[in-house]
């Protein structure tokens, strides 16, 4: 079979099912396509453009960074120096500080300025491995900036190798102009806003934080009615800081994932197995916080519910552009296994993303994104600290 490329001699973590180990391994590719993806010894003869020998190393599918907030203006360093100086998260966001002082410089920045200081942070990503990356929206908080904060993300797929899948976080803080009126931002987030954004085409998915600092459960279930009315996948922003029934809320939606977690209980975890929902879990948050409350690993285990991983990138809670540090500390604060991380960063992402037919493993049929790493032991792709054993990413087949 004609074929473009072909990997060979090299160790496979497939994750079509568990880590699906290979030994020694082939992947062959077509038009940015795997063609196909398993042991060297059943693979019929391809004739390939090019064949690279792989050597012995290991190759998994290319990354996937499935919640972010990597579009923004400015910093909140400032803030951080605050918070080291003994005042709480609280009480910087009541100050006028938080998510709304990143609101006004992202209003502030010009697109091509926000492009150019997210591009330096995906970047970072990349050389950990990533090829799928969710960008979110939500410090905009007006029509017009969110709009801009999507097509930064937008362009930031157009401008690097690798896919982006954006998602529409209006409901993510009150701006001050709504005066203290959450019903009213609602409405206009569910009148204005989306409409807006979905008629440009610039969501794929819509997100909002459901918590008693954000927007009550009645509140999101409207923007969740209303995503539906355009026929766009909801995820949501929940318990992470108290058991508010969000991960309920998110399975009557048949939410894509319920990410944080930290407060769910075991109804809420039982609710998000019988939707096939995904807990997506941020430990640079739970770091960065320095919060003690750890999301319920066993009743996730438990009930059979998919686990992601993600950086949760942004200025606030989680200013952290290396998907393997987050891995590490996964393992590390969470006890996840090796193999719940991987999985967590690979196909449950996917699944996360609602991309699991294109990306998060190796099989055919899937975009030939990979990430080929210098590493004896997949182990190693959780257990060092600030190192990238990185050798080569794959994006489409390049
Ligand atoms: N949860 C978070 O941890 C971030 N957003 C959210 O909904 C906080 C973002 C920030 O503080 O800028
Ligand atoms: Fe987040």
């Amino acid at each position: 079979m004609k074929c473009d490329r072909v990997w060979r001699g090299a160790r496979l973590a497939t994750m079509a099912s568990g880590l699906g180990l290979i030994d020694k391994g082939l992947i062959a590719s077509k038009d940015g396509r795997i063609v196909y993806a398993g042991a060297e010894a059943d693979a019929t003869a391809f004739e390939a453009a090019e064949t690279v020998d792989c050597d012995g190393r290991w190759i998994t599918p290319g990354l996937v960074d499935c919640h972010t907030h990597i579009v923004y203006g400015g910093n909140r360093a400032h803030e951080f120096e605050l918070r080291l100086a003994g005042a709480s998260y609280d009480e910087i966001a009541r100050a006028g500080g938080g998510i709304v002082s990143t609101m006004r410089a992202t209003r502030k920045a010009s697109e091509d300025t926000l492009l150019a200081s997210a591009k330096r942070r995906v970047e970072a990503l990349m050389r950990d491995g990533v090829t799928t990356l969710e960008i979110k929206s939500g410090y905009g908080l007006d029509t017009d900036s969110e709009m801009k904060s999507l097509r930064v993300a937008r362009r930031l797929g157009e401008v690097l190798p690798l896919s982006v899948v954006t998602t529409f976080l209006g409901a993510h803080a009150l701006p001050p102009e709504a005066k203290g009126d959450k019903d009213a931002f609602i409405a206009d987030v569910c009148d204005c806003q989306m409409p807006a954004v979905a008629k440009a085409g610039l969501a794929d998915a819509v997100d909002a934080f459901c918590e008693s600092i954000a927007f009550s459960p009645e509140q999101v279930a409207r923007v969740f009615e209303t995503a539906r009315g355009f026929g766009l996948p909801v995820k949501l922003h929940a318990e992470q800081l108290t058991t508010l029934g969000g991960a309920q809320l998110a399975a009557r939606f048949g939410a894509l994932s319920a990410d944080h977690l930290e407060h769910a209980d075991e109804a809420g975890i039982q609710a998000l197995a019988q939707a096939g929902t995904v807990a997506v879990l941020l430990p640079g948050a739970f770091y960065f916080l320095r919060e003690t409350q750890k999301p319920p690993i066993d009743l996730l285990r438990k009930h059979g519910v998919a686990i992601a991983i993600s950086s949760d990138s942004n200025p606030g809670t989680s200013p952290l552009t290396s998907l393997l540090l987050t891995l590490n500390m996964a393992a590390t604060f969470f006890r996840l296994t090796v193999d719940e991380c991987l999985l967590g960063v690979t196909r449950h992402a996917a699944k996360a993303l609602g991309r699991l037919d294109r990306v998060g493993s190796l099989e055919a049929g899937k975009s030939c994104d990979l990430a080929i790493w210098d590493i004896e032991r997949p182990a190693e792709l959780v257990y060092r600290i600030g190192f990238t054993p990185l050798h080569q990413r794959i994006w489409k087949g390049r």
